[in-house]
């Protein structure tokens, strides 16, 4: 199929970009779409595509008044999650992917694939949407282009990545040196003329692939998030990690927050939690205690590279949040509230109410009746769910009344300190402070959660997601560890960001939690500045630096001191019994696991007289 047969209206565009358009030819070629269209970013195209939308019922528009512009969409109930099971990191070398990743030879799953995509597109549009992640001024600017089948991808896509026809000129100003990833995205439904589409086009079979060598992702199958807005996970963690590997940086699963004192000094951090344990809320926290400040620059994702000064900067490359909305309210997240209530946002799979607005649980004003996401009745009464439990709000993060000024500095922001945390009932203490970078890297090599919806799969198991970037390592984990040690070790290390550990879902023996979390937990951030500070006091123990009950600033809480005892309580025993899990853990990478890490597991064992 040639340009000109497909380019049959006034919207064709194209690119004088030689490279750009030779790909766009080939993949219209093999998926032969009845159009080609590139994706401008006009708010003529957005009001034209969502209407579209309207129209095939994937979208409902909500109320004017109380959501502008903003839309509702329920996914095939197949269709709701990352499908980490499907996801591949597709290595020239199988060790280079392994042991957390799938692995099929690239040639295999190129054969397999485009067997997959010949004639996918047929019936339907294929847009073509240059965009880039982080700035279009960097000095590097990070370039990607997603051809896409399904507009509810490319209208999230302008929601969550700076696309369109700025992004286009400067690639074709850079030329043949513009360097992008070629992403590539179908819902894998062709329509036979006539036939009537569906709401939720998809195909039970799945594939995320990542091509690490050649910087490429194919996805094939999925329309929800992760699995098809591309310049997210595949391309921000899963092809970025590769590339801050070869260029010695770091592209992390983190959120990035401004935490202003009451002195008025200014602190970045960054914080990895697994999908689903409370990012977006850290990110917009509004602080309980009096005179502290947070203002948000990222919610999910967190580029970081060694300034001239040899401090850690850290840029988010996304330009909106993607957050779960179960659990979000005025309480938990009122910044997210005033953000998403501006309207211009997306909300897929949470419940739709008779005034045409969303509703989830956890949301106030519960109303009598609505429609669920499957599209049945549902009332207060209901067994089921109004939501799904990975329903998510898609909103622009301009929007948030606390963005920092510096979310628009290229540079990005220099990171005092690094968080990891996962959910835990049991042994976690609320936070711990490692003793030094390696401690941090062994802390966030062992990090340990209950799994949640945002994948596929069952919910509350305890598991290891190494700095929360289990699904999304781009290559073989041992090196990734490796990797995190060797940039400490060639920097200078009072500069590097400290490292802390937290658990704001430990559990007491009702299984009531024992911490209450969201804004409270700006206390946590203050005994961890206070301890870069040098001013709050802590206890050692055998897993690391942990608050004095009084260094943890408690006052006005309604918690019994037994209460702040047991959430801080570090118990000999109960991290005994962590040790064979982490034994199992480490022994998964064999010769890739970096000495250091098992020198650290050995002297944790040591320290709680383990043999
Ligand atoms: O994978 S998504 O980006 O869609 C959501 C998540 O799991 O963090
Ligand atoms: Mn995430």
């Amino acid at each position: 199929m040639t340009t000109e047969a497909t380019h049959t209206d006034q919207r064709a565009g194209g690119t004088t970009h030689a490279g750009l358009q030779a790909w766009v030819d080939e993949v219209a070629a093999m998926t032969t779409p009845d159009h080609i269209e590139w994706v401008t970013g006009s708010d003529a195209e957005w009001t034209r595509l969502t209407e579209k939308l309207v129209e095939a019922g994937t979208f409902v528009r909500l109320n004017e008044e109380k959501k502008p512009n903003s839309f509702y969409a329920a996914s095939d109930p197949t269709d709701v999650a990352r499908v980490e099971d499907r996801t591949y990191i597709c290595s020239v070398d199988e060790k280079d992917s392994g042991p957390t990743n799938n692995w099929m030879d690239p040639n295999e799953m190129k054969d397999l694939m485009r067997g997959l995509y010949a004639g996918c597109m047929k019936g339907r549009t294929m847009y073509v949407i240059p965009f880039v992640m982080g700035h279009v001024e960097a000095e590097n600017p990070m370039f990607g282009v997603e051809i896409t089948d399904s507009e509810y991808v490319v209208v999230s896509m302008r929601v969550m990545a700076r696309t369109g026809v700025n992004v286009l000129r400067r690639i074709e100003e850079l030329g043949e040196n513009a360097k992008y990833v070629p992403a590539l995205h179908s819902v894998g439904a062709p329509l036979e003329p006539g036939q009537q589409d569906v709401k939720w086009p998809c195909n039970p079979e799945k594939y995320i692939v990542q091509f690490p060598e050649e910087r490429m992702i194919w996805s094939y199958g999925s329309g929800y998030g992760g699995n098809a807005l591309l310049g997210k996970k595949c391309y921000s963690l899963r092809i970025a990690s590769v590339m801050a590997r070869d260029e010695g940086w770091l592209a992390e699963h983190m959120l990035i927050l401004k935490l202003i004192s009451p002195e008025q000094q200014v602190y970045y951090i960054a914080a990895a939690f697994p999908s689903a344990c409370g990012k977006t809320n850290l990110a917009m926290l509004a602080p309980t205690i009096p005179g502290w400040k947070v203002e948000t620059l990222g919610d999910d994702i967190a580029w970081m590279r060694f300034g001239e000064d040899g401090r850690l900067y850290a840029v988010n490359p996304e330009f909106g949040f993607f957050g779960v909305a179960p659990g979000t309210n005025e309480h938990t997240n009122p910044n997210a509230m005033k953000t998403i209530n501006k309207g211009n946002s997306v909300f897929t799979n949470v419940a739709l109410t008779d005034d045409t607005d969303i509703w989830w649980e956890g949301l106030e004003n519960t109303p009598a009746h609505a429609t669920s996401w499957k599209g049945q009745d549902w009332t207060p009464d209901s067994e089921e769910l109004s939501s799904h439990a990975n329903s998510r709000y898609c909103t622009p993060i301009e929007q948030c009344d606390i963005l920092a000024d510096e979310y628009y500095d290229p540079k990005g922001v220099p990171i005092s300190a690094i968080f990891f945390g996962g959910r835990r009932k049991t042994t976690v203490p609320l936070v711990t402070e490692s003793r030094d970078w390696i401690h941090g890297t062994f802390m966030g090599a062992t990090l340990s959660s209950e799994t949640t919806a945002a994948a596929t799969g069952a919910v509350g198991v305890v598991r290891r997601d190494p700095m929360a970037m289990l699904p999304f390592i781009g290559y073989n984990a041992g090196d990734y560890f490796q990797h995190w040690i060797n940039l400490g070790k060639d920097a200078d290390a009072s500069k590097l960001p400290k490292i802390f550990y937290v658990n704001w879902f430990r559990r007491d023996e009702e299984g009531a939690f024992l911490w209450p979390g969201f804004g409270e937990n700006s206390r946590v951030l203050k005994w961890a500045i206070e301890r870069l500070e040098g001013k709050a006091a802590a206890v050692e123990t055998p897993i690391g630096h942990v608050p004095t009950p009084e260094s943890l600033d408690t006052s006005g809480l309604d918690m019994s001191d037994a209460d702040i005892a047991a959430a801080l309580k570090v118990d000999p025993e109960e991290w005994k019994a962590e040790i064979p899990q982490i034994e199992e853990w480490f022994a998964k990478f064999g010769d890739t696991l970096p000495t250091q890490l098992q020198v650290e597991l050995d002297g944790l064992k040591a320290r709680l007289g383990v043999e």
